[in-house]
């Protein structure tokens, strides 16, 4: 507890079992003060004895449902997180923490994003060039995800800067809820040509691009309904003198492609699948050899066929409405059909002997291999070849050797795989191309706000490769954030011309980030190594195991302090800023790999299908990179493995956002069952010590996070000088008389700090000025009633 000055009968936050924590009143403090006995409120029982760093101080009444939590006397966990309960509790689901927005899924529709709240958020625009007077406005407004889409638009204007806005948080937390609600704010508010009633045809391309999306890159997980996928960064261009909508684009990461062959259960494959089956007329699955029964598909035979609340019909008809809206053509939506068909049909493909040394598999069934080359447009001799044999180096000489079943299916696994994830790059590229086509971006000074929605930091029991690629996000985004702040506060210091020395928090999460990804002066990190196995003939998981562990770990020289073996015997154990997290390496390398045969590449490329062709041809650097590359997954004649190709494209991210102006956005999960109201007080706990939230509070109040202009000061506390300051005085410059009120206030010097225009002031100190202003005031005011009565 980081202020002792304890009263007894003072209410303090107590640690539970049961509750998480409880509010209790010390009774006395014990041990030469190093531990209290705390009674819990309402309990009869004995008073019990604890560590007095084991106990939080309560904030005052009046900070209860706060709207900014930085602003709270005293910022423990527990008072942060009643804060957040008492809010939602009724329906306040967004509150401000600093320079977070948090958001709080409330499970239920809640009347609040309508016109009249745009209207409003958009009112408190000022058109006044005076920024204290535009934020002052702002704020009197309640915290709101327009609030902040609000801010980006109007530094966007003001600054002509590019905005970013950082949306995390855990599955099922609101991420896609609230980036919707961005573009839908933004969309209404940008000038238009027409009137603003109904969406300009590029507006309505901005907001069908997500049904696409969805329909493509959301499943039904055991968190979330309609979980994403993938993570993506959505730029909306605006031009700031005209304020007018100029362009879009959309950037992905990090598709889920093992979901198109292989779910967990009480999950579904891809939503599309079951909306094609489910909606799309009987001739055209007849054409494409499909029927409606979900049961006949490999793929789909062991998910959940229906889901309550999921309309897949419903859904269907709206991303046929979207594809057309976004101009697909017909041709391509057949072929993007034909493409979901293939698959079907590919993860029907069974063998005549499934044993695993079975070193000769063949298929039991030609049927469903004979459809296959018919929607793939190639020979049906080569697609089986290609999938039943591999050509493996001899000295000098390639042979052919024939796969086992369990090879074999691996690699039709592999291509259902890239399929998909080739289609879904087609599909982004296409609402891209539709988005340049409409977009005036050769108009000159324009700017964007991004919105980023990618998933948060993942602590499953079994983690793998995925969840290291997304916690090594993860890491680099909460850098981003820390550092964010050093710039902005050592930057307002040094234009103040104060001096102190603020911490670059940033440097915390350095050695976990170069743990992952290498540094400049040593390049070994778990991706290079992962990388190096990747090539080496005979590597393995064991090996790369064995490796890391020799590179990164040993018992006499610990070379990496965030790096361990685990007790596991397959895995090794990472310290993040967020958690420990152990990993386990099973299948690293072929999920690194991302092996697709280049025979297959080779004959899908030569396709008669001009489609399919396409998808193998002129693209695609295989799963997540935005840049077609030609020539698969070479560049320079380099194999670039998914590490690589991961850390590639979320540098470049890094680039972008460090060029913009961030705000940040926090969703939380408030409980496990998908319940409104439902307030699981330990879930949102780990949750803002895992989304920087708590450490984002620990960072401002290490500094002097409350400002105030001289001029505003002066105005607004003149009441507070000893001898009120007189008229004389108050021609005098506003740092002077700042300087009388702060004297006669007899303010501890290390509170505060005086700038060259305004004055700097630690956490907390502002509210007491506050309340000492309202009870002088109240004074002041009875003493005038007094008068008026005739009393004195
Ligand atoms: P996510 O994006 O954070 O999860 P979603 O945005 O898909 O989470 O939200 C999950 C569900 O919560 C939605 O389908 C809505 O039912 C509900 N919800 C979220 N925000 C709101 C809101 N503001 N108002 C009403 N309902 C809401 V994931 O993509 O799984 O990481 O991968
Ligand atoms: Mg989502």
């Amino acid at each position: 507890m980081a202020d002792n000055g304890l009263l007894v009968d003072g209410q303090v936050w107590l640690p539970d079992p049961h509750q998480t924590f409880v509010k209790g009143r010390i009774i006395e403090t014990i041990n030469d003060g190093k531990q209290v006995k705390v009674r819990p409120e309402n309990s009869q029982e004995d008073p019990i004895i604890l560590d007095i760093d084991k106990i939080d101080r309560c904030n005052p009444p009046h900070f209860d449902k706060c709207q900014d939590m930085a602003s709270m006397t005293y910022l423990s966990e527990p008072s942060v997180v009643n804060n957040l309960m008492l809010r939602y509790k009724e329906d306040s689901i967004y509150t401000c923490s600093g320079l977070f927005l948090v958001a709080i899924n409330p499970y239920k529709e809640l009347n609040i994003y309508d016109k009249s709240f745009i209207s409003m958020y958009k009112d408190s625009r000022s058109n006044k060039s005076d920024s204290s007077e535009k934020d002052k406005k702002l704020t009197s407004c309640k915290p709101h995800i327009f609030a902040i889409s609000e801010e980006a638009f109007q530094n966007l204007i003001t600054d002509g800067k590019d905005q970013s806005v950082l949306v995390t948080g855990e599955s099922g937390a609101g991420k896609t809820e609230t980036t919707k609600k961005v573009i839908q704010y933004l969309l209404a508010v940008v000038s238009t040509d027409k009137d603003n009633s109904t969406p300009s045809s590029f507006e309505s391309q901005i907001l069908e691009a997500n049904p696409i999306l969805e329909s493509f890159g959301n499943a039904q997980t055991v968190k979330n309904l309609n979980s994403s996928r993938f993570g993506k960064f959505i730029k909306i261009h605006i031009q700031h003198s005209t304020r007018r909508l100029v362009g879009a684009h959309i950037d992905w990461y990090l598709l889920e492609k093992s979901r198109v062959v292989l779910q967990d259960k009480k999950e579904r494959n891809y939503h599309v699948f079951y909306q094609f089956l489910k909606s799309a007329p009987e001739s055209e699955l007849k054409k494409l050899r499909l029927t409606r029964s979900v049961q006949q598909y490999g793929y789909l035979k062991d998910t959940n066929y229906a889901v309550a609340g999921i309309d897949d019909k419903e859904e269907y008809l709206r991303l046929q409405k979207a594809l057309e809206v976004m101009n697909f053509s017909k041709e391509e939506k057949r072929d993007i059909f034909k493409v979901i068909a293939t698959i079907l049909h590919l993860g029907n493909l069974t063998f005549r002997n499934r044993s695993q040394d079975d070193r000769q598999a063949s298929f039991s069934d030609d049927a469903p291999l004979s459809i296959v080359s018919e929607l793939l447009g190639v020979s049906e001799n080569d697609i089986r070849t290609a999938l039943l044999t591999s050509k493996v180096k001899a000295g000098r000489e390639f042979v052919t050797q024939q796969r086992t079943a369990s090879q074999a299916k691996f690699a039709i696994d592999a291509l259902s795989k890239s399929l998909y994830e080739r289609l879904f790059q087609f599909l982004v590229d296409k609402i891209n191309d539709n988005f340049s086509r409409n977009s005036l971006l050769s108009m000159e000074a324009q700017n964007f706000v991004g919105i980023l929605d990618i998933a948060g930091f993942e602590i499953f029991e079994r983690n793998s490769f995925e969840q290291l690629c997304i916690n090594y996000t993860n890491e680099k985004l909460q850098q981003f954030f820390n550092h964010h702040m050093f710039v902005l506060e050592q930057s307002e210091y040094l234009r103040e011309g104060i001096s102190w020395n603020y911490v670059d928090f940033g440097q915390e999460l350095k050695p976990t980030i170069e743990l992952i990804e290498g540094s400049s002066s040593n390049k070994i990190g778990i991706f290079s190594l992962l990388n190096e196995e990747c090539v080496v003939p005979k590597g393995s998981d064991t090996s790369f195991l064995e490796k890391l562990h020799r590179e990164l770990h040993s018992k006499t020289n610990q070379k990496n302090p965030r790096y361990r073996p685990s007790k596991l015997r397959d895995g090794f154990v990472v310290q993040h800023y967020a958690g420990t997290v152990e990993y386990s390496v099973d299948g690293w390398l072929d999920k690194n790999k991302d092996p697709l045969s280049s025979t297959l590449v080779e004959i899908l490329s030569g396709s008669k299908d001009k489609f399919v062709k396409g998808l193998f041809d002129s693209s695609i650097e295989t799963n997540f990179t935005n840049s077609p590359v030609k020539g698969g997954q070479r560049r320079g004649g380099r194999f670039r493995t998914v590490a690589q190709r991961h850390k590639e494209q979320l540098n470049d991210l890094m680039k972008q956002l460090s060029a913009t102006h961030p705000h940040f956005v926090r969703c939380i999960l408030p409980n496990t069952n998908k319940m409104p109201g439902e307030f699981d007080k330990r879930l949102v706990l780990e949750q803002l010590r895992c989304n920087g939230v708590l450490e984002g509070i620990r960072i401002a109040r290490s500094g002097y996070p409350n400002r105030i202009e001289f001029d505003q000061f002066a105005e607004t506390y003149w009441l507070l000088a000893k001898n009120t300051v007189s008229s004389r005085n108050l021609r005098r410059r506003s740092k002077d008389i700042c300087e009388i009120i702060l004297n006669d206030l007899h303010l501890d010097p290390e509170v505060y700090k005086i700038g060259t225009t305004k004055l700097f002031f630690r956490n907390g100190v502002l509210a007491k000025l506050e309340k000492e202003k309202t009870r002088k005031l109240s004074a002041i005011v009875s003493q005038f009633n007094a008068v008026a009565r005739g009393v004195i």
